[in-house]
């Protein structure tokens, strides 16, 4: 994808929802795709590669594009697709930021998440029924590695409000879990006994009712691909980029702050509040500065990744906490 140089209210609506995603359905709907399914016609119209994707289609990828959401819009331009997609942290796939082939053979549906602890009543949803219960939308949020390198990317989802409000906690809910999947065998970098798996997140209640926790469900105008967390991942663009959990299966309401994943693992250098701030610098390293992803660019950090005015009223009464990283 070719990305000009533009300001961040200019981005056109074909960088973020990229031309060939289009092109890609025009051509299944044209084919009469759409009411004759996946046929033997449709492999042989396609070309290998398109009709190996089709005959793995997205049950949802009717609903790609999604509309864009104007609120959320980066004071930068957008990371080109290809650098994204191959530089990713997916710990379950290897410890390289090359994982999205391995990631590509982990099975996303069926595909169900767990909706319980302090609820009215726990219930297990399928992804595709969870999807078409909410309305998506596309949103332009930037990412802050905790390793100092950073991103612009179109997510399609919907608000993590959203789903608390289906999940309907009880009273005594203040935190919001998230966990990954657990299984070995699809996953290798589980089988790293060291580390505390599954990957687990999570948010105040405060925080996860916030209009900017997102729901992902998409990338660059189309289902998630595997590297980014499909079918299902977080997006709390003003934290570390480790709080944003990827391939989640299970939500949990709790009255306890959760053992993150991270934390689990060295909770001094990655604790549970992890929101940006450039002038705390990480045990090992700065935070006031950060590698666009894609360019020779180094851009100063900004405090809670540049979005104070959605979040910092959340942190007001918080001062005892060590809420940076
Ligand atoms: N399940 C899981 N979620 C995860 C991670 C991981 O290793 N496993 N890495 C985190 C980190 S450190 C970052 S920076 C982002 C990276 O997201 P991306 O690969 O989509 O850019 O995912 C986060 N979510
Ligand atoms: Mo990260």
């Amino acid at each position: 994808m070719l990305i000009k140089r533009r300001r961040g209210w200019e981005l056109p609506e074909q960088e973020a929802t990229p031309e060939s995603a289009f092109l890609h359905r025009r051509a299944l709907l044209g084919a009469g795709m759409g009411a004759m399914g996946l046929g033997l016609a449709g492999s042989a119209l396609l070309g290998g590669r398109d009709a190996a994707r089709a005959a793995t289609a997205d049950p949802t990828s009717d609903l790609y594009p999604a509309r864009r959401n104007p609120t959320y819009t980066p004071d930068r331009d957008l990371t080109p697709e290809r650098d994204a997609a191959n530089y990713n942290n997916y710990y379950e796939f290897g410890t390289s930021k090359y994982i999205a082939p391995a990631a590509a053979s982990l099975k996303i549906r069926p595909w169900t998440v767990k909706i319980d602890g302090l609820v009215d009543k726990p219930f297990e949803i399928g992804v595709d029924d969870l999807i078409r219960k909410v309305t998506l939308e596309e949103r332009l949020y930037r990412h802050r590695c905790v390793e100092a390198w950073s991103m612009a990317v179109p997510w399609t989802g919907f608000p993590l409000r959203d789903l608390v409000a289906l999940a309907k906690p009880t009273s005594d809910a203040k935190y919001i879990v998230m966990r990954t999947f657990l299984d070995r065998a699809q996953a290798p970098g589980q089988k790293q006994f060291w580390y505390p798996w599954p990957y687990t997140e999570g948010l105040t209640l405060a925080e996860a009712t916030n209009d900017l926790a997102f729901l992902a469900t998409g990338i660059y105008g189309k289902p998630l691909g595997n590297q980014f967390g499909a079918p299902i991942r977080l997006a709390v663009p003003w934290k570390y980029g480790f709080k944003s959990v990827k391939a989640i299966n299970q939500i949990s309401f709790t009255a306890e702050r959760p053992k993150t994943f991270w934390e689990g693992l060295q909770a001094s250098e990655y604790g549970f509040w992890a929101n940006v701030n450039p002038q705390v610098p990480h045990p090992r390293w700065s935070q006031a500065s950060e590698r666009v992803l894609g360019t020779d660019e180094r851009r100063p950090t900004l405090l809670f990744n540049g979005y104070g005015e959605f979040v910092a009223d959340i942190y007001k009464d918080l001062k005892n906490e060590r809420l940076w990283a």
